[in-house]
């Protein structure tokens, strides 16, 4: 039997009675239930560098799921997670550069990880079976596996942007990267504009083919290339946000807003997320619209996020001093115009708060698809629907070209479509949010993880076309 393995830096808690958290845990535990595998990851242990790899693996089980988990000592963890991961890697594909610094030394640590990564998986995998990597974290996995003889189909989903390859080409290991992404079967994209990028380093710097069904020659190799957007469980979404559509928090909420309208907001606190231009488009609106004033509210929850790494450090401050900056210019002593909230929420706590918002205002400046624009939408009472704002450069606007598309460096823009969501009649918020369901509907989290697997496992269904979203 073929078994699918998983792998992805953080694995899944399981956690009974709690929906498991976003999009990938909950698509990766779903492929896992059905057909039982093993997933292996980072256990978000961190231990002294006198701890040196190998370092033991952890097994727990769950019913026909195995997670299987390992610590990283501080000199690995600075190098790969912190370091290269998220302070080169996840700015350079987030298109913000300037934010980037490079570390040869710390590539070498994100190569040592890879490697340490593909030791231990050598254990947990026979060789017939599949294995579905996860992101930006990995990139250098298949090359490690195969440099240990691994004959495995092994693919990777990319979950953030792919950039463009000028942009890629600011890191000075961007040749060593490709070379070993191109050890991959299959890699999968959010978006076309993701896998062109993709296609086009490979085409015009490594001298590669383009071959019918997204299949890629380079160097004696042939790599497969699909889209793959993800999704969510509309239908679970919907019924965890009317399960709880009068519990007390949400009565509290509805009663501090005393009829007002709320526009909301939910991100991790991460500079791609546009959380800055946000805040001053808001002002913007606030600025051309007295009319609205004391009638609307606006909720950021900003979830803290890879706070050890500094320039996470800076927005959080940055953000801390505008949202005063707002309310000081704003606020009377019965209104609070903008509430700033700096920690996370239980997840069932989440759907009924954007169930009773009238606004979703989403705006990155990258994303590579941005699921809370989906839950959001997913929440909505059909009957009565808010409105979604939306960045153009998220992965979503690709499916949901129903909400009000804005470009989140235009502060004029955003704000005149918060006036215009505001003031939406029933009958267009119907139609917009019907559009957005269907498409919601098709594009399922189901489809994401049956695709994907499927193409894998069978390289022929992407040459009949299977590739196309
Ligand atoms: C990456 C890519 C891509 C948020 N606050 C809380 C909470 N959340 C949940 C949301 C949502 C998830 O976290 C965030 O997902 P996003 O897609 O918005 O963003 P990233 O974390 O950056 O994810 C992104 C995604 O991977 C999947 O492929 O869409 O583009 O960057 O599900 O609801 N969950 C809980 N408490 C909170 O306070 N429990």
């Amino acid at each position: 039997m073929s078994r699918l393995i998983v792998v992805s830096n953080r694995v899944a808690p399981i956690t009974e009675g709690e929906p498991t958290a976003g999009g990938l845990a909950a698509g990766v535990m779903d492929a896992l239930r059905q057909k039982g595998g093993r997933w292996f990851g980072w256990s978000g242990n961190v231990v002294p560098d006198m701890v040196t790899p190998p370092l033991p693996v952890v097994e727990q089980r769950s019913g026909p799921i195995s997670l299987y988990t390992t610590d990283l000592n501080q000199r690995d963890y600075d190098a790969y997670y912190k370091g290269f991961s998220n302070a080169t890697l996840w700015p350079v594909f987030h298109y913000q550069t300037d934010l980037a610094h490079f570390d040869w030394a710390e590539f070498e640590g994100y190569r040592r990880v890879n490697r340490h990564f593909a030791d231990s998986l050598q254990a947990l995998m026979a060789p017939q079976d599949v294995v579905w990597v996860h992101d930006y974290h990995l990139l250098c996995l298949a090359e490690a596996l195969r440099a240990q003889g691994a004959r495995n189909r092994i693919g990777l989903f990319l979950h953030i942007p792919f950039p463009a390859p000028a942009v890629l080409m600011n890191i000075p290991a961007h040749a060593e990267l490709m070379a070993a992404m191109c050890h991959y079967d299959l890699i999968g994209f959010q978006t076309e504009s993701d896998r062109l990028a993709f296609a086009d380093y490979v085409l015009r710097e490594m001298g590669g083919e383009a071959l019918p069904g997204g299949v890629l020659a380079v160097g004696g190799h042939a790599i497969r290339t699909g889209v793959y957007p993800i999704g969510v469980h509309v239908d679970m979404l919907r019924q965890e946000a009317a399960a709880a559509a009068d519990s007390a928090q949400v009565q509290a909420l509805r009663a501090s807003l005393g009829g007002r309208a709320l526009i909301m907001s939910v991100d991790r606190l991460d500079y791609s997320k546009g959380l800055p231009q946000r805040f001053t488009a808001y002002e913007r609106f606030l600025a051309d619209n007295p009319g609205w004033h004391r009638k609307v509210e606006f909720t950021q929850i900003a979830v803290p996020s890879r706070s050890d790494v500094h320039a996470y450090q800076e927005i959080r401050r940055e953000l801390e001093g505008e949202a005063g900056r707002i309310n000081g210019r704003f606020a009377e002593l019965d209104w609070t115009p903008l509430r700033y909230l700096n920690r996370s929420f239980a997840r069932r706590d989440l759907m009924p708060l954007y169930a009773a918002a009238q606004v979703g205002l989403v705006t990155p400046l990258r994303d590579g698809m941005n699921l809370v624009a989906k839950e959001f939408v997913a929440a909505q009472d059909p009957a009565d629907p808010g409105v979604l704002v939306l960045s153009r450069f998220a992965g979503a606007a690709r499916e949901l070209d129903a909400a009000l598309l804005i470009n989140p460096h235009d502060e004029a823009g955003t704000a005149a479509a918060l006036e215009r969501a505001l003031s939406m009649r029933l009958e267009e918020r119907r139609e917009r949010h019907a559009a957005m369901m269907a498409v919601m509907r098709h594009n399922s989290l189901e489809r994401w993880r049956d695709r994907f697997e499927c193409d894998l496992r069978n390289p022929a269904s992407l040459e009949h076309g299977a590739s196309a979203a």
